[in-house]
């Protein structure tokens, strides 16, 4: 049995092993309706208020297309939400019962704000350990205002990607328009899914008249470093149970594993980064303006 359409209260022990497998085989699970719309109210009111609240565009953001990233560090809220048994529940089976929250972001997809390309979550954040993203639909979520398409199974092997301004596109994005496997994924307020950073995913044109919004939170495994990361560090769940705290240190940062793992990404986040930034900011101080 698949996990679409489950709702919390009905799972047993063959749907937790079904939506593991599934998971495995398609790189996604939904969950239906896991938060009511008395659970979603405050969750959606504090993900829409960053509107307001923001000072100036994020890098990301694309036309009506906006993103309000790292609001779990600003609201106590958002992490009480995120660490809810309920989620942890549903996604430690996959997961593993040790996570912790290196990204989030709310994101409102405006009318005509474009597609946003084929692409991977590991193609913007180049994390080498595959990790998860926790998709909850904070609005309806179609097929005509830019909802959610994604190619199932596309997690087995890496995407490459190539870069477009401050994004990433897959390079084969025009074949995956057409790939028989293409699968939009409708949802309502409240609905989840958890999705594989290998995923590839897209979403098309708004076509209506109002904004569609999503939150994505994206989850290591307690024992995967990310370099890029400044503490506090946010840890979600340990042992399979609620965490809810931050804290200043990573024992995975000091696991020589790890390390050698992500130096390459630590080297590029650290010194690569900046200096192509540097020689980019000088480039165009030295170009005479027309
Ligand atoms: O628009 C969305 O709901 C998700 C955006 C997206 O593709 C992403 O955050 O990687």
């Amino acid at each position: 049995m698949s996990a679409e359409g489950l709702a919390p209260a009905t799972w047993t022990a063959s749907d937790v092993a079904a939506r593991v497998r599934q998971f495995e085989q398609d790189g996604f699970v939904v969950a239906r309706g896991m938060f009511s719309p008395s659970e979603m109210r405050d969750f959606i009111a504090e993900c829409q208020s960053f509107e307001g609240r923001s000072n100036g565009r994020e890098p990301n953001s694309k036309g009506s297309m906006q993103f309000y990233s790292q609001i779990f560090r600003k609201s106590e809220l958002v992490r009480r939400f995120v660490c809810q048994r309920k989620l942890i529940d549903f996604i430690a089976p996959i997961t593993g019962p040790d996570l912790w929250l290196r990204w989030d972001q709310a994101v409102a997809k405006g009318p005509d704000s474009g597609v946003f390309d084929w692409h991977t979550d590991a193609g913007y954040d180049l994390l080498p350990q595959p990790h998860f993203e926790v998709w909850i639909a904070l609005s309806e979520s179609r097929h005509n205002n830019g909802g959610l398409c994604v190619i199932p199974g596309s997690h087995k092997q890496r995407t490459r990607h190539r870069r477009v301004g401050t994004h990433v596109i897959s390079v084969d994005a025009a074949s995956h328009d057409v790939d028989g496997r293409k699968q939009f994924i409708e949802a309502d307020a409240g609905d989840v899914i958890l999705f594989s950073s290998l995923l590839l995913h897209k979403t098309y044109e708004n076509t209506t008249t109002s904004s569609r919004w999503a939150y994505v939170a994206e989850l290591l495994k307690l024992g995967d470093f990310d370099p890029t990361i400044a503490p506090p560090y946010f840890i979600a769940a340990r042992n399979g149970q609620p965490a809810c705290e931050f804290v200043d240190r990573l024992a995975c940062a000091r696991d020589p594993r790890q390390i050698a793992l992500t130096l390459p990404l630590a080297i590029r986040h650290r010194v690569a980064g900046p200096l192509v930034r540097r020689l980019r900011a000088a480039f165009k101080s030295s170009t005479p303006t027309p």
